[in-house]
């Protein structure tokens, strides 16, 4: 088993007790999250707090793990060895962090075993931006500037979650992931001053990779069903419309300087808001690649199915060889005594 899930039978029952739903406890509870006290894993907390970090840190992994994909295509294709090297660095950093995030929502009760099977039967999700194909080198640029540029914006205020395990995750998972924004920029700053030809590489993948970021902080703030809720209890600490203007707000200078053109034609700076305005998301896509990854989310499930089935091996030889250690364990104390 994969699981790091150490409750007793009677600590499993206790995270099934109805009276963690009641008003006064859901009330008791209010004040210790307002009081800004950090929820730990063997407290007790409404199912509904519960449930929904389950549903986010399982998703967040999820994307990890799946956002391996894209780059993974690229590292026999990188231009350079340095390049090459970076890259699997890079996609080995993904890798545990989605561990990383399995191993913080299993403190929660609910087994990786249990959150994969969520996602390959496609109870849970992924972030979409993994749903759209990484067809030029430009693009595993972008990945690095623009995904893991929004993925900073959106995990910095995580890493003061209410939730000690997932906010602790953060903070090393954000540290690593500004080191991978920093070589996307390069990589694309590289092309942009560039040969024409590769400006306009660059050029072509920023115009196809830049509303999808947008996309990852997901729906705006009236549309958004988790949001209010999580706010109260201070696992997301602002709105998704916040945190996408944060974003564009820092990217758009950063295009600027190195002759990028953001594919936006309304994009303007507002001098009262000290802010961008920027132009409508196409909203009916957003939740199209939801519903629906298309070929492209069919193809990176294949790949994950896949990883699953050909490791299982490993994790039956390793439980046999557990169950093997523990039964002559007991053999070796019965002999003893
Ligand atoms: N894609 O009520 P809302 C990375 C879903 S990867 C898919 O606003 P919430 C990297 C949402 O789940 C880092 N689904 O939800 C890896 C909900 O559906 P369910 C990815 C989305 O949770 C490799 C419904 O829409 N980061 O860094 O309050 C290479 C309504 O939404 C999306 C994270 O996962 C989406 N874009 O807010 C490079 C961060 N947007 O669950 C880089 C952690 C919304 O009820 N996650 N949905 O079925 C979050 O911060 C939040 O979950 C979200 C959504 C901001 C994404």
């Amino acid at each position: 088993m994969y699981s790091t899930d150490l409750r007793t039978e009677a600590e499993k029952r206790a995270l099934r007790d109805p009276a963690l739903d009641s008003v006064d406890f859901l009330e008791r509870f209010q004040a210790r999250i307002d009081a800004g006290d950090v929820i730990e894993a063997k407290d007790p907390m409404p199912h509904g707090y519960r449930k929904t970090l389950v549903r986010q840190m399982s998703q967040h992994a999820h994307s990890e793990i799946i956002g391996m994909q894209p780059e993974g295509n690229w590292i026999t294709r990188a231009p350079t060895l340095k390049r090459k090297l970076i890259l699997i660095a890079k996609i080995q950093d993904e890798a545990g962090h989605g561990l990383y995030l399995y191993s913080g929502a299993e403190t929660l009760g609910t087994s990786r075993a249990e959150m994969i099977n969520d996602l390959l039967t496609g109870k849970a999700k992924y972030s979409t931006i993994f749903n759209y194909p990484a067809p030029t080198w430009a693009d595993i640029g972008m990945v690095g500037w623009l995904v893991d540029g929004a993925a900073i914006v959106n995990q910095i205020p995580l890493c003061r979650c209410s939730y000690g395990p997932y906010a602790r995750a953060m903070v090393r998972v954000c540290k690593e992931e500004s080191f991978h924004q920093r070589q996307g920029y390069e990589i694309v700053t590289q092309l942009a001053r560039g040969t024409p030809e590769q400006k306009a590489l660059a050029q072509e993948s920023l115009n196809r990779v830049w509303w999808p970021s947008l996309m990852m902080f997901g729906p705006s703030d009236k549309d958004s069903m988790h949001s209010s809720q999580n706010v109260k209890w201070k696992i997301k600490r602002f709105s998704n419309d916040e945190l996408r203007q944060r974003f564009i707000d820092q990217t758009v200078p950063q295009a600027e300087k190195i002759g990028l053109t953001i594919p936006d034609p309304d994009l303007k700076w507002n001098e009262e808001r000290g802010s961008y305005d920027h132009g409508e998301m196409d909203w009916s896509e957003f939740w199209s690649v939801i519903k629906d990854g298309g070929q492209c989310g069919r193809d990176r499930m294949a790949v994950r199915r896949a990883a699953v089935d050909n490791g299982r091996w490993v994790r039956e030889a390793a439980q046999a060889y557990e169950k093997k250690k523990a039964a002559r364990a007991v053999r070796k104390s019965r002999s003893a005594s």
